[in-house]
């Protein structure tokens, strides 16, 4: 590991997405925008976790043309193939054998208190063992690469804390074999809420829940529409606040802040002469379309041409597995796992 790390330039980054619906507003702000921003300054892994997407159900042809949209969704918003190692987990199958490694270090305590996996299975009748070891898969698949940072949104903390959590436990159990990586989570967009409910975080599962989230891929009507329609409260002041009240704007003006890179200060300013909250939900749909226009130009192209989208995702998948298979080793190695040509 000292070596590798030794010759590295640049910091290494390790992030994830589900293709477990259309991409939203929360995951480009939360997630992609900053990827996408940072791409030259670090060595990038970019991994679209299809085998986390199966841990709740997905129909098999859907999970399939989303998991093919998502790729071309990250090219589209930027994502540079010369620059990032953009893959499908199921393709590099040291991922799932680097769960089960890590599986055999996790106390089922540690997962249990999870938020994300008690929030879910009060959601569902039945409830399977992939939904609980989740955060073991997500955790393999960021030690694997010896990565240094994890930007995600807000709501992925507590799983990257626990990330650190078993890298130190299979360190002291085995020898310092993995480096302990660090959650990023920008400072405007971590956390997009509901349209429809600004108590709720937006995600993909809700997509189809009409007025919630706003598509990377809907029309311009259909973002003007879903604006429109947020809701807010029966007042008209427009500024950040704490305040659940005024969560619904609060919402508003951080959608619109995380888009123009303003601060708070400025995006007040910006609003200073709106005239009420119709002025203010037109004006962020305004800044939502136009920063996601060439997205969906892009991301039209790029689905034309499966062959040349299939094409990167196997030199993704290459380059990643050259990497991680190498950690796997090490971490059967540390286990006592018999390797194959080694004494
Ligand atoms: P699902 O509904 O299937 O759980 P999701 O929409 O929550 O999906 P993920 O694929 O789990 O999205 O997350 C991808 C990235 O987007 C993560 O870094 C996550 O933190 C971020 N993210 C997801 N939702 C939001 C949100 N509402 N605001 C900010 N970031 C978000
Ligand atoms: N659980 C993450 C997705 C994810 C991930 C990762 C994020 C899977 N593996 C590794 C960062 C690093 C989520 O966003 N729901």
């Amino acid at each position: 590991m000292a070596g590798d790390e030794r010759k590295r330039a640049k910091r290494r980054v390790f992030s994830g997405i589900q293709p477990s619906g259309d991409v939203q507003l929360g995951n480009y702000l939360g997630a992609i925008k900053g990827w996408v921003e940072r791409q030259d300054a670090k060595e990038n892994y970019f991994c679209i976790v299809d085998l986390h997407a199966i841990t709740t159900p997905q129909k098999p042809e859907e999970l399939r043309r989303q998991t093919r949209s998502l790729a071309a969704m990250l090219f589209a918003a930027g994502l540079d193939p010369e620059k990032c190692t953009v893959f499908i987990q199921s393709h590099v199958t040291a991922h799932a054998e680097g769960c089960w490694a890590l599986n055999c270090v996790t106390p089922v305590g540690w997962l249990e208190r999870m938020t994300q996996y008690k929030d879910k299975i009060s959601r569902q009748e039945s409830v399977a063992t992939g939904l609980l070891d989740y955060p073991v898969l997500m955790a393999a698949d960021i030690l694997l690469y010896d990565a240094d940072e994890v930007p995600v949104g807000d709501d992925q903390r507590q799983h990257v804390e626990l990330t650190r959590d078993i890298a130190q436990r299979f360190n002291h159990l085995y020898g310092d074999t993995f480096k302990v990586p660090e959650a990023v989570i920008p400072e405007a967009g971590a956390r997009v809420m509901g349209l429809d409910d600004p108590t709720v975080k937006m995600s993909k599962s809700y997509a189809h829940i009409r007025g919630h989230a706003v598509n990377l891929l809907d029309e311009p009507k259909e973002i003007e529409r879903s604006f429109k329609r947020a809701v807010t409260d029966s007042g008209n002041d427009i500024r950040f606040s704490d305040d659940p009240e005024k969560a619904g704007v609060n919402n508003l003006l951080g959608v619109y802040k995380a888009i123009t890179g303003r601060s708070r200060e400025e995006v007040e300013a910006d609003f200073a002469g709106a005239r009420g909250y119709g002025d203010l939900k037109a004006r962020v749909a305004e800044a939502v379309i136009e920063e996601l226009r060439p997205l969906r130009e892009r991301h039209h192209r790029l689905m034309n041409d499966v062959g040349e989208l299939d094409r990167l995702l196997a030199v993704g998948a290459e380059q990643a597995g050259a990497v991680s298979e190498n950690k796997l080793k090490e971490v059967k190695r540390r286990m006592g796992l018999v390797i194959p040509g080694e004494q």
